[in-house]
């Protein structure tokens, strides 16, 4: 399976940029230190039997101590791009008025140490961290939280927005609707079904109040990162494709075409609720932004629903491909990330802006916690959806950047330590840092690409 660089199409390898992200809660640890707040996700992995492994995410990876390793790692791979998150409550700890200065230095810091190494800094605003105290309000389902999220984007634009020109706004916003208010699976862990979505709606507006600040402040790239799947039917029968169909609305259609036509698809034949839309809602919403950021890991294959199924739709395993250490609903078939991208150009042509893969990775399980840098299988993962995005290219997608998840192994949400999806082996005990095989596969690529 594993190829060597020089089998990329080099035309396309150097066309794009190249990433490589990590997330605020899943790396930093220190969830006490300077002044940091508390977001739903402390309150997530405090309560004894959400997390697989019982584990906290501190020290996770300890990058608020260690930054300039990863920093040096970004550089070592020689990327474009770094793509980190930025946590709200360390900037605003309860979630209201003046910013923590120590929190904002953590970024500051972050963003010199990238920018002295040659590394654009490319922060995600809003990577799944509320804060509690807006939780305790309703959080994304209270309209007043996209104004609040656009009140915290100005005070970061103001401290790092003449240092920071490329901006992430809010980071899929499909995960945090549909696996944390409407089934509960992760943080907040709320079980809303169809009532959940009035925080697609709020979160989409947090976006676009947050773009014009960003520009405000001198921005160049501003865009929001939603997760695509391709969806596929079990099998040909109409139950199996209407099921399919609904599926693609909730997970796919529901995020971006807001976004890129400035209307929400029609979603009353599932029998959902209207979204809360104000006047001016949508013309905020769907200002176009400067990239489409597509997160993307594996296609989906969706069956008809059982008869007593409170949701439209199964989830089925993938039949005939491998599967990553998440097992049967993480199916590896890259040939569906060129479908995905294609089928999205051509949908929405006209409305798309250039397309950026803002995250694309892998996880296999590792139990023993043994440093296995031996990660042939990653590589494989990664050689063949990169190979997938330049086919794409190759017929007529514009995609300009490319970004691996994960820089480092991290706390993998709901699942902990249990998953690795690092370029880079990191020691939850101790810190220490091993490149793996697939990070010296991507420096590879990136050197292939610039020569
Ligand atoms: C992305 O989510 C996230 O942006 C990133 O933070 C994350 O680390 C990465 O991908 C890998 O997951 O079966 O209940 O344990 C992609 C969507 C969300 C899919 C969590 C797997 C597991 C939920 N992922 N989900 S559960």
């Amino acid at each position: 399976m594993s190829t060597t660089p020089a089998e990329l199409p080099v035309e396309q390898l150097r066309r794009l940029r190249f990433s490589a992200a990590t997330a605020a809660f899943q790396v930093e640890g220190a969830r006490t230190e300077d002044g940091r707040g508390r977001s739903i996700w402390d309150d997530f992995v405090d309560t004894p039997g959400k997390v697989l492994d019982g584990s906290t995410a501190d020290p996770a990876a300890d990058s608020y101590h260690r930054y300039r390793s990863d920093v040096a790692l970004a550089a070592g791979l020689g990327l474009d791009r770094y793509r980190f998150s930025i946590s709200w409550v360390r900037v605003q700890p309860d979630s209201r008025g003046a910013a923590n200065p120590a929190g904002l230095d953590y970024y500051s810091r972050l963003v010199d140490e990238l920018l002295a190494a040659g590394v654009t800094p490319f922060p995600t605003l809003y990577h799944w961290d509320l804060p509690s105290s807006i939780e305790a309000r309703g959080g994304w389902l209270n309209r007043d939280t996209a104004q609040r999220f656009a009140d915290y984007v100005a005070l970061v634009a103001d401290r790092l927005g003449d240092r920071v020109r490329h901006w992430y706004t809010v980071n899929e916003p499909a995960m945090t609707t549909l696996e944390g208010y409407a089934i509960g699976a992760l943080a907040p862990g709320q079980f809303l079904l169809f009532d959940a979505l009035p925080t697609v709606h709020h979160q989409l507006l947090g976006h676009g109040l947050a773009q014009p600040i960003l520009r405000a402040a001198g921005a160049e790239a501003v865009g929001l990162a939603n997760n695509h799947t391709q969806v596929l039917a079990a099998t040909d029968a109409a139950a199996d494709r209407e099921a399919a169909a609904a599926y693609d609305l909730l997970h796919n259609r529901l995020f971006a075409e807001p976004i890129l036509l400035g209307a929400y698809p029609d979603l009353t034949p599932l029998g959902a609720p209207e979204l809360p839309v104000r006047d001016g809602d949508l013309e905020l919403i769907s200002a176009r932004p400067d990239f489409y950021a597509v997160n993307f890991y594996n296609p989906t294959t969706i069956g008809a629903p059982a008869a007593d199924s409170p949701i439209p739709f199964d989830l089925l395993p993938t039949p005939g491909v491998p599967v990553t250490g998440f097992g049967d609903q993480w199916p590896i078939m890259p040939s569906t990330l060129t479908t995905l991208l294609t089928d999205f150009s051509r949908r929405y042509s006209g409305a798309l802006p250039p397309l950026i893969v803002s995250e694309n990775g892998a996880s296999f399980a590792e139990p023993d916690d043994a440093c296995r840098v031996d990660d042939t299988d990653r590589i494989a993962y990664l050689d063949g959806h990169l190979r997938a995005v330049t086919a794409a290219m190759a017929d007529g997608a514009d995609v300009r950047e490319y970004t691996v998840w994960s820089l480092l192994d991290n706390f993998e949400w709901a699942d902990g330590y249990t998953q690795r999806f690092g370029l880079t082996h990191v020691d939850f005990a101790t810190g220490e840092r091993t490149p793996k095989a697939s990070y010296d596969w991507y420096r590879n690529v990136i050197a292939r690409a610039r020569a």
